[in-house]
C-alpha cells in the first residue's frame, strides 16, 4: 500500500480567520495525530499580487503562529515556508510545461481575483495553480485538507499529475492527490453577505472573525452579522434562500461538534437573536485563546524563525529525493 501524506498551505496575506480555521487548520490538526503532515505559509503564492515586503515578512511569522497556535505541533507535522525549499518553483516551472493553457483558462478564482480587468493581473496569479500542483506534487502527498473553494484547483493538480505521468511514460510517478473537504462546513460565508465566502481581502472587517479579534470584537461582529426576519424551521431546504441564516447555523454546528440538523432542533421556533448569543459564546469559547496565543508567539520572532528553519531542512530532504527522480525522468542532465 502506498504511503500516505498530507500536505497543505495557507497564504501569508493577513489575519487568519474564521474560514481559515474552520475549512482548514482544524482539519490540519486533527490529520497530524494520524498521518505524516507537511504544512507550509504559502509565500510564493502571497506574491502573486502585490505585498508589501515588511507587511509580507511579518505575516510569514505571523501565520506560523496561526497554525502554532491552532495546535500544529512541529514534532508531529513539518511546519515551514515555501520560498525556502526552492524546489516548489522549479517543479512550478516543469509543471507549467505540462498544464494546458485551455485547463488555466477554466479556473475561476482566478476569474474572481483578476476582476473585470485581467490584462492588468499579474502573470503569477494566473498560473499561482501550477505552483499549487507543484507544492502538492513535489512530496507526492497524496491528501490535501483544503476549503471548498480550492476544490477546483486541486482537480486540476490532478489533471497535471496523470498528464506528467502519461507524457513521460511513469505510471503511477506521482500519486493523484485526493481533496479532504470538511463535511460540515466546507465554505464559511462572509458574516455582511451569505453569498460571498470569508476572506482576509474583503474589505469590511465586520464580514470576518479574525483569530485575533478580542471577545468584544467577536461578540459585536456576531451581533451585526445579517440574518432575516424569519424564526429558526425545521426543513433544511428553507434555508436554500436564506443563506446568512444557514451560515450562521452552520459555523455555530460545526464549533459544536454536532450536525446542522442537531443544532436546527436545539434552536427551533426561536429567532436569530438566541443563536447569536450561544454562537458568540462558543466563538469566544474557541477563538479567543488562539488569539491570545499568536500575540505571545508574536513575541519571540527568534522562536517561530527557528520552526520554519527545522521545518525547512526536513521538507528539503524529501523535495530534494523526489526532485532528483523528476529531472531525470525529463531528461535533465
Ligand atoms: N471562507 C472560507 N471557508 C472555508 N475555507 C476557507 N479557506 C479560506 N477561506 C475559507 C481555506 O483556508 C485555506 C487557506 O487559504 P488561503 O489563505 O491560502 O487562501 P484563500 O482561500 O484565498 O483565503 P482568503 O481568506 O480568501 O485570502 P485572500 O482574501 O487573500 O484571497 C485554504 O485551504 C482555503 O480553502
Amino acid at each position: 500500500m502506498k504511503k500516505e501524506l498530507v500536505f497543505s498551505g495557507v497564504q501569508p496575506t493577513g489575519n487568519l480567520h474564521l474560514g481559515n480555521y474552520l475549512g482548514a487548520l482544524k482539519n490540519f490538526v486533527s490529520l497530524q495525530k494520524s498521518k505524516n503532515c507537511l504544512y507550509c505559509v504559502v509565500d510564493l503564492h502571497a506574491i502573486t499580487t502585490f505585498q508589501n515586503p515588511k507587511e509580507l515578512n511579518s505575516n510569514i511569522l505571523e501565520t506560523t503562529a496561526g497554525f502554532l497556535a491552532s495546535g500544529l505541533d512541529p514534532n508531529k507535522s513539518i511546519i515551514f515556508n515555501q520560498s525556502s525549499v526552492s524546489g516548489h518553483a522549479e517543479l512550478a516551472w516543469i509543471l507549467n510545461c505540462v498544464c494546458r493553457m485551455g485547463w488555466l483558462n477554466r479556473m475561476t478564482q482566478f476569474k474572481d481575483k483578476a476582476g473585470k480587468d485581467k490584462e492588468k493581473a499579474s502573470v503569477g496569479l494566473y498560473i499561482y495553480p501550477n505552483l499549487m500542483a507543484a507544492d502538492i506534487l513535489l512530496y507526492k502527498a497524496t491528501h490535501v485538507p483544503v476549503g471548498a473553494d480550492q476544490k477546483q484547483h486541486l482537480e486540476l493538480s490532478r489533471d497535471i499529475a496523470q498528464k506528467f505521468n502519461k507524457d513521460f511514460n511513469h505510471k503511477d510517478f506521482f500519486p493523484l492527490p485526493k481533496p479532504l473537504i470538511q463535511k460540515n462546513i466546507s465554505r464559511v460565508m462572509s458574516l455582511r453577505d451569505g453569498t460571498k465566502k470569508m476572506s482576509k481581502s474583503e474589505e469590511s472587517d465586520y464580514s470576518r472573525i479574525n483569530l485575533k479579534d478580542s471577545s468584544d470584537e467577536i461578540v459585536k461582529k456576531i451581533k451585526k452579522a445579517k440574518t432575516d426576519a424569519d424564526p429558526i424551521t425545521e426543513n433544511i431546504k428553507d434555508y436554500e434562500n436564506r443563506p446568512e441564516a444557514y451560515n450562521l447555523l452552520s459555523i455555530y454546528s460545526d464549533l459544536s461538534d454536532q450536525k446542522i440538523e442537531t443544532t436546527i432542533k436545539e434552536f427551533l421556533g426561536k429567532d436569530f437573536s438566541s443563536l447569536k448569543a450561544k454562537l458568540s459564546e462558543i466563538l469566544v469559547e474557541t477563538i479567543s485563546p488562539i488569539g491570545k496565543d499568536i500575540d505571545k508567539l508574536m513575541k519571540d520572532k527568534k522562536h517561530l524563525e527557528d520552526v520554519l528553519k527545522k521545518g525547512k531542512q526536513k521538507a528539503s530532504i524529501i523535495a530534494e529525493e523526489n526532485l532528483k527522480k523528476i529531472r531525470e525522468i525529463v531528461g535533465f542532465v
